[in-house]
């Protein structure tokens, strides 16, 4: 069974849901208080030592961090589509993770969770990231469907939540044609998810 410890207004669990739901596996949810610190309980700590959602138990296999969890089901569970054999499509998978991990994390997703949970941040260096990697990934758009290959991938998975969340960071996501419309190409996928706060048309 495939338990993931979730909290429902992470855009990083999103990425987990969002590619449990396009693989149809069943999973369960355990949700985590992370107003009440449950994320920093001795029991909690021992599945992720860094305190954070999300967390995937596969019948006692535990992974931590959204990226890592997207290269274990895509890996395990998803076949040559989600997993490419070749050396260099996944080395460009794996740029979209890091740029997930990194300029997106720092950037857009720093942005909302100042605005809406109130986090101290530097406004000002989230922002020049924010719009560094918002300029890139569309510019990157305009020629192609999906940041890697002719298909969606986890690199697109990684990279969407938080660039569909934008607009709580205060950011006019319409400013950006091709995101928005790579935003509706993934929103048409068979088996796709949203959550609240997300970027609608
Ligand atoms: N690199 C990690 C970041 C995870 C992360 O930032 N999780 C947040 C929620 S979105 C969290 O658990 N915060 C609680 C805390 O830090 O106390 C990942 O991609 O999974």
């Amino acid at each position: 069974m495939i338990t993931l410890y979730d909290m429902p207004l992470s855009g990083n669990c999103h990425k987990v849901r969002l590619l449990l739901s396009l693989l149809e596996l069943p999973y369960q949810i355990q949700a985590v208080d992370l107003r009440g610190g449950e994320q920093r309980s001795p029991d909690y700590l021992q599945r992720n030592p860094f305190g954070q959602v999300p967390v995937l138990d596969d019948d006692g296999l535990i992974i931590r961090d959204s990226q890592a969890i997207l290269v274990y089901l895509a890996k395990r569970y998803g076949g040559e589509t989600w997993w490419p054999d070749d050396a260099y499509p996944l080395a460009q998978i794996a740029s979209w993770l890091s740029t997930a991990a990194n300029e997106v994390a720092n950037g857009p997703a720093k942005l909302r969770v100042h605005l809406k949970f109130g986090s101290p941040i530097d406004t000002a260096v989230a922002g020049q990231t924010a719009d560094k990697v918002l300029g890139i990934i569309d510019r990157h758009l305009q020629s192609r469907d999906w940041l890697v290959g002719d298909s969606i991938s986890i690199a697109d998975i990684a990279v969407y939540p938080y660039l569909a969340l934008a607009p709580e960071g205060g950011i006019v996501i319409g400013a950006y044609a091709n995101i928005v419309a790579w935003f509706q190409r993934i929103r048409a996928v068979p088996g796709y998810v949203t959550m609240p706060g997300m970027w609608q048309a």
